[in-house]
């Protein structure tokens, strides 16, 4: 069933240029791109955005980089989108990444690891609100 989900192409994945190659496979594995743009997040944004993660020891840090340069927002869509884009980003710390996945292929660290998906359809349902209105939402 065709299913919407979110997505950060990072701050990292931005100021590395890699943007436009990480679109380009996120198409090539069946995402139609809904909604897109370019947004820097204020760190109180990024606190916001991470808000489940406000216990963690890394919440300041990885709200710090999260609000160090522009991110680039996607509603993306197809069938089972939220576990198939999961698949395609890879493990969280790109040293387990697998081979063909997004974080393997240009994520540098744990913090700094490129892309961001919903972890689920409550999370996608909080999420595209966080940054899109329904207008700005094709389809
Ligand atoms: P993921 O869903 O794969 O993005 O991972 P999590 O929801 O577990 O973590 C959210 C973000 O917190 C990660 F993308 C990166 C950051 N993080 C750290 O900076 N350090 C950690 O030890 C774990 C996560």
């Amino acid at each position: 069933m065709s299913e919407k989900t979110f997505s950060i192409i990072k701050p990292d994945g931005v100021r590395q240029g890699d943007a436009g190659k990480i679109l380009a496979r996120i198409e090539k594995a069946g995402f139609k791109v809904l909604g897109l743009r370019m947004v820097q997040m204020t760190k109180r944004h990024a606190e916001g955005f991470y808000a489940v993660h406000k216990q963690r020891s890394f919440f300041g840090s990885l709200t710090d980089f999260m609000s160090s340069g522009p991110c680039i927002v996607m509603v993306l869509e197809k069938d089972n989108a939220i576990e198939d884009l999961r698949k395609l980003m890879g493990a969280t710390d790109p040293a387990n990444a697998d081979e063909g996945t997004l974080r393997k292929a240009f994520a540098s660290s744990v913090e700094a690891n490129v892309i961001h998906g919903s972890d689920s359809p409550e999370s996608a349902s909080l999420e595209i609100p966080y940054f899109f209105t329904t207008l700005q939402i094709q389809g």
